[in-house]
């Protein structure tokens, strides 16, 4: 272990939520760290962050904060990865990027390990880390797709406040207590699209999440699509999506409906789950055993049950996936790769 190689690791958006995890990971994981630099906009340069006991003062990110860096993990918006990950490249970096600015840049490997880790030798400096709601349902239908192979996939999914940052949580928090009090809700962040128009999250369900595009769709429930098809190499499954927004704080729940090109087993199902790499199967019907977003929280694995063979359609199965939106979705997937990386 001593002469083990040791990386300059720069985090761009450390401050945020997603960016706290990776701190947290890069620091239970026991990463291979020489130096790291924690870099932010200039909003929140200058504050103080305790790594392994040591203080850290966060920096404003510019394209000269990439100097001797190694590893870059990017989760600070499409706009600050599309300005300073080309410089980060420039100085020799792998970028880790959580945000949309490269998945569909077909130079960039989109990675979920457990589904297509073979991808990260192909990455010409950029790796993107797919979106949360993508990777929680791949990670759980690659064994079917294995097995049985996959035609088509309709999602709705229930998604937590956190995806959309700190501010969301703040802004669920304040909202349910506003209307606990029976005062005006007034709200402020949430949806996040193209327009200033706000809806209530407490006690509410927004079919909204990201901005909506010419075909009806919003970006959130496209990204879900195009990843999908890129993530498990076939542009011949069919993806529709919903995306929703629900009054959680952490952790996507999603109803998935797929129907198999083979026929299938569902109790050969229920094994396939059961040892696929980073899923847990919770499905225990008799017992009301299932996947919760409040069991979910704070655990790196996506977990499943509610399986069940569709009443019409032989080769149809239902299933109800869950997983940590700022953990599996984000930051413990970009670390997952990180970790990649850093083995060589
Ligand atoms: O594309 O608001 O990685 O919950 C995923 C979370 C976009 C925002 C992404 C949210 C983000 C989304």
């Amino acid at each position: 272990m001593s002469n083990q190689r040791l990386f300059n690791v720069a985090v761009v958006g450390a401050t945020g939520a997603v960016g706290e995890q990776i701190l947290h990971l890069l620091e239970s994981r026991n990463f291979p760290i020489k130096q790291l630099k924690l870099l932010s906009s200039a909003r929140s340069a200058g504050k103080i962050i305790t790594f392994k006991g040591q203080e850290h003062t966060v920096e404003e990110a510019t394209p000269d904060s990439f100097k001797g860096i190694e590893i870059a993990l990017f989760s600070a918006g499409g706009d600050v990865t599309k300005a300073l990950a080309p410089h980060a490249v420039e100085h020799g970096a792998v970028c880790i990027d959580n945000t949309n600015a490269f998945r569909m840049d077909e130079n960039t490997p989109l990675v979920v390990p457990e589904v297509n880790l073979e991808k990260i030798s192909e990455h010409k400096g950029i790796i993107a880390n797919p979106n949360c709601s993508t990777i929680q349902m791949v990670a759980a239908l690659k064994p079917l797709q294995d097995r049985y192979g996959i035609a088509r996939i309709i999602v709705s999914t229930y998604q937590a406040v956190s995806g959309a940052g700190s501010l969301a949580i703040d802004e669920l928090l304040r909202q349910t207590t506003a209307s606990l009090n029976g005062e005006e809700v007034n709200p402020a962040i949430l949806p996040v699209g193209s327009l200033p128009v706000k809806h209530q999250i407490a006690f509410n369900a927004i079919p909204q999440i990201d901005k909506f595009q010419d075909n009806g769709y919003t970006l959130e429930e496209m990204k879900m699509v195009r990843e999908t098809k890129k993530i498990m190499g076939d542009e011949s499954i069919q993806v529709t999506a919903t995306c929703v927004r629900i009054p959680v704080v952490y952790g996507h729940s999603e109803s998935v409906y797929v129907e198999l090109k083979n026929d299938y087993d569902l109790e050969e199902v229920k094994q396939l789950l059961a040892d696929a790499p980073g899923v847990t199967l919770v499905d225990d019907p008799a017992n009301q055993q299932y996947p919760l977003a409040t069991e979910a929280a704070g655990k790196p694995d996506v977990f499943v049950g509610r399986l069940r063979r569709d009443l019409g359609f032989e080769r149809g199965l239902n299933m109800w996936i869950v997983s940590d939106n700022l953990l599996k979705g984000a930051a413990w997937n970009a670390v997952q790769i990180a970790e990649h990386i850093s083995k060589g």
